[in-house]
């Protein structure tokens, strides 16, 4: 099922009492931050989306934590339940078609739909109601400040669109952007990102500007997407036509040479001076730490193209859990089946809200043969964005990786730091600041699976303390009898 656009959504979280609609005057200043954590983190009854409809400074109205909940993030992308997302995959990807990886990816390709998926162009769009070139200014949005020491405002749930000067090929990706003044924005493209590809790509033929669209709002399907981590070269709005079942409008811009989705409720259109790079943040992160300041290239304001009625959405990020965790949630779900594919024997995996992502992640395996979890740990390693996780924790097929308490349980049982530790050094987050050194430093694998003959263990593995299931019955039948 698709939205048109964020309003759609909207309505249906307005009428699911998904939504709180403040009315009262609220800064875009820290306040709403407070806000949004408060509701974010306090209990899940009152985790709702926030509609703050009269925002100092500004006529648009301001949306927040519109994905931050399992089952809001599940709506946002047409399904009930995150776990439908990879399971409609995993159908499709049907792991026991036979042949070779490329093939099993080709059959892929077939089974996906990819005509139906492709973007549109249309020529009337409703993000082009009102055009603003020469007089266009950011002051115009009601862009937040999130965090006291952030180094200013910054546009927080963008899709940024750009295309390889070489290849013709276009990325989308959602990378943070400071306002430097009413025309200008750093742009936040870390190093191992499409849009920093592109940059580089450019800089390789000597191009001096990159042109650049940044859309907010619109489906929320196209926002998701441009988080998600596809692999380099694979556009993002396929992903999104995918998720919506057809394929996204897209609409020229009005002064760049870029398509933008037609839905969108705002478009900053401009281009990034490759020559030129300013120190940007320090960025209160979703690490829950404030990222440094450090060089980063500049956005030019060349239009702001909106619809009449949009609305401004925004993301706070912070000590987790925030809405962004539910959006790496839905990411885990979604890329399952395609880790799956790479690595057969894998089961599940959590990437728990208190590891950030990158820094901790637990993945559960059906053990075959000697090494196994150490192949699996360089499997990962060498997997996409997967090479920046710290730390990997390797469990049997039967352990529910989701739990976190029996995680630890069976960590603390099944390891010998002498034998199970795997220590190796790799490309880190830019957001760690513990690594060795920016971006690359250490890397713990843990082997809690149990230990046999395999895996040179001469003593007998205890069997695990369980109730035989008779016994449990019988207890289950005369449990009022016992008056407990
Ligand atoms: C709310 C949010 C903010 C993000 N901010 C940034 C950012 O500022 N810089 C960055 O490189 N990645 C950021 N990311 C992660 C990227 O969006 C993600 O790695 C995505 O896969 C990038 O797309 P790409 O692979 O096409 O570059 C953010 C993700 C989310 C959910
Ligand atoms: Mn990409």
């Amino acid at each position: 099922m698709a939205y048109r656009d964020l309003h759609e959504f909207v309505r249906r979280l307005d009428e699911s009492g998904q939504l709180r609609r403040i009315t009262v005057p609220v800064s875009a200043e820290l306040e709403i931050t407070e806000v949004t954590d408060r509701v974010s983190k306090g209990p899940a009854s009152g985790n709702v989306a926030l509609l703050f409809e009269n925002v100092e400074g500004s006529s648009l109205p301001v949306l927040t934590n519109a994905f931050g909940s399992a089952e809001r993030m599940a709506w946002a992308l047409g399904v009930d339940s995150l776990d439908e997302l990879g399971a409609n995959l995993e159908r499709m990807i049907a792991l026991d078609i036979p042949g070779s990886l490329p093939s099993k990816l080709k059959r892929l390709g077939e089974l996906m739909d990819v005509p139906r998926a492709l973007p549109r162009m249309v020529s009337r769009a409703p993000c082009q109601q009102i055009v603003d070139t020469d007089s266009a200014s950011l002051d115009s949005l009601p862009i937040l400040k999130c965090w006291p020491d952030d180094g200013g405002r910054y546009i927080t749930l963008p899709a940024v669109i750009t295309r390889d000067p070489e290849t013709g090929r276009r990325n989308v990706g959602m990378y943070r952007l400071q306002v430097f003044d009413e025309r200008t924005l750093g742009m936040h493209w870390q190093r191992h990102k499409g849009g920093a590809d592109h940059q580089r790509s450019g800089e390789k033929i000597g191009q001096t500007r990159l042109p650049a669209a940044i859309a907010l709002g619109g489906d929320p399907a196209v926002t998701y997407a441009a988080s998600a981590p596809l692999p380099q070269g694979i556009d993002e709005m396929l992903l999104a036509g995918w998720l919506r079942g057809r394929g996204v409008e897209m609409v020229k811009c009005a002064t760049v040479d870029l398509e933008v989705p037609a839905s969108s409720d705002i478009v900053i259109e401009g281009y990034v001076d490759l020559s030129e790079r300013r120190l940007e943040g320090p960025f209160g992160d979703h690490t829950g730490y404030y990222s440094l300041a450090g060089l980063y290239p500049v956005f030019h304001v060349s239009a702001i193209t909106r619809r009449k009625d949009a609305i401004y959405p925004a993301t706070v990020v912070g000590r987790p859990p925030m809405e962004d965790y539910w959006m790496g949630k839905a990411t885990e779900r979604l890329f399952l089946p395609l880790i799956r594919l790479m690595l057969p024997d894998v089961i599940d995996i959590n990437m728990p809200a208190e590891g950030v992502f990158h820094n901790l992640v637990i993945v559960s395996i059906r053990k075959r043969y000697p090494g196994q979890a150490r192949s699996v740990l360089y499997g990962l390693w060498g997997l996409g964005l997967m090479m920046l996780s710290k730390v990997v924790v390797v469990v049997d097929e039967q352990v529910n990786v989701h739990d976190l308490s029996e995680v630890a349980w069976r960590v603390g049982n099944s390891v010998d730091p002498a034998r199970d530790l795997v220590i190796v050094e790799g490309p880190t987050d830019d957001l760690d600041h513990a690594s060795l050194r920016p971006g690359y430093g250490g890397k713990l694998g843990i082997d809690a699976t149990a230990k046999g003959p395999d895996d040179g263990f001469e003593r007998q593995w205890p069997p695990e303390a369980l109730m035989v299931e008779e016994v449990r019955r019988w207890v289950d039948e005369r449990w009022e009898d016992y008056g407990i």
